[in-house]
């Protein structure tokens, strides 16, 4: 439509009048695949936007992944999401109780490792910081790093559920046994992505009744993930078509898979990325599973932020995180921290 033409015509434009580089991530509309200089998940887009030239980064995705990246390029480069904070929420960071957080490390004077999903306090006093890509690895190296101390893992319980069976079960094929006490799991109330704990067993166990052709690509944070990992330790048929994978990760079992369909179990939006660089195989989308703050990203609204300035985040000498009219204020020296952790995570490959 012309419309649509002549936005992505004024948002070129300015990206390239303003030196910009557009960063998207998976779950976004697909028109955003069309415009971005780099579309993946919170891993792939932090490395990119550490290593790439330009003067300003437009952050395409929910606020905590905006913070994520303006602490890694800190003031070398400007940083712009398109609305403000609260719009472009996610219901991991608001399942955060930092008291019991600081409580709960002083007691056990434990490691602890945050997902990415969490707000700059709780990645300021984590030691990790993990994706649902890195998970794996990073949890390992804490194991071995840290030896008797006790790890703990937040604020996603289906994450941290699988995270810790796959460690236990992977040291074990090392030769070691680990303590599965010596894991703690954050199991507050809420401790899950509303929109991924709705994609449960018996909805799961039907789809894959349904299309019994298909395999299941299916994401941690799933309440469902635990249960199957364990169930297919006993039920071969769907060890091998059981994908329990981050969001880029169902791109590359997707193209490994001999399969020629995919039941996608995770917000829906990443069916576009998955049927544009694998156009010979089908996926099936989960149609409740709609994450609302991813879509309130709009062209327009990117179109506005590129025209006006507008939301920028800062790194300033702020006591706390400030909204103000021109923008998002953090603190340095919690930013300073948290970048510790999450440059930490960076270099584990
Ligand atoms: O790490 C990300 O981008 C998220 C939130 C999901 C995924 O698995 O990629
Ligand atoms: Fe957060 Fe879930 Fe939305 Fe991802 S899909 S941003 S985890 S609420």
């Amino acid at each position: 439509c012309k419309n649509l033409a002549n936005i992505y015509l004024e948002i070129k434009n300015l990206k390239q009048k303003k030196d910009s580089i557009i960063l998207s991530h998976n779950y976004l509309y697909p028109e955003f695949h069309e415009i971005s200089d780099n579309i993946g998940d919170s891993l792939g887009l932090s490395l990119f936007v550490r290593e790439k030239q330009c003067k300003r980064v437009d952050f395409q995705g929910v606020y905590f992944m905006g913070s994520n990246s303006k602490i890694i390029v800190g003031n070398e480069k400007r940083l712009f999401i398109p609305d403000k904070p609260e719009k472009l929420g996610c219901s991991l960071v608001d399942s955060i109780d930092i008291s019991f957080i600081k409580d709960w490390k002083e007691k056990h004077d434990g490691v602890v490792i945050s997902y990415i999903n969490s707000d700059i306090y709780t990645k300021s006093l984590s030691d990790y910081i993990c994706t649902s890509r890195n998970a794996d690895k990073v949890i390992i190296n804490a194991i071995k790093k840290f030896k008797e101390k006790k790890i703990l893992v937040l604020p996603d319980k289906n994450l941290g559920r699988i995270m810790k069976a796959r460690a236990v079960d992977f040291l074990k094929e090392e030769g070691i046994n680990l303590n599965p006490d010596l894991i703690e799991v954050y199991e507050q109330k809420k401790a899950y992505c509303h929109v991924h704990e709705k994609i449960n067993l018996d909805y799961i166990l039907s789809m894959i009744d349904k299309h019994k052709e298909s395999d299941l690509l299916i994401h941690p944070e799933c309440s469902c993930s635990f249960q199957l990992y364990e169930i297919a330790k006993e039920d071969k048929e769907l060890k091998k078509k059981l994908f329990i994978v981050s969001t880029e990760q169902m791109v590359s079992s997707a193209k490994k898979s001999s399969a020629k369909s995919f039941i996608v179990g995770t917000e829906k939006g990443m069916v576009y990325r998955l049927r544009k660089e694998i156009p010979e195989k089908e996926f099936l989308a989960i149609d409740f599973a709609q994450c609302e703050y991813m879509k309130e990203n709009t062209l327009e609204k990117l179109l506005n932020s590129l025209k006006n300035d507008k939301y920028e985040i800062f790194i300033s000498d702020t006591e706390k995180t400030e909204s103000r009219e021109d923008g998002i204020y953090l603190p340095r020296k919690t930013a300073e921290w948290a970048k510790v952790a999450i440059e930490r995570m960076l270099e584990i490959r």
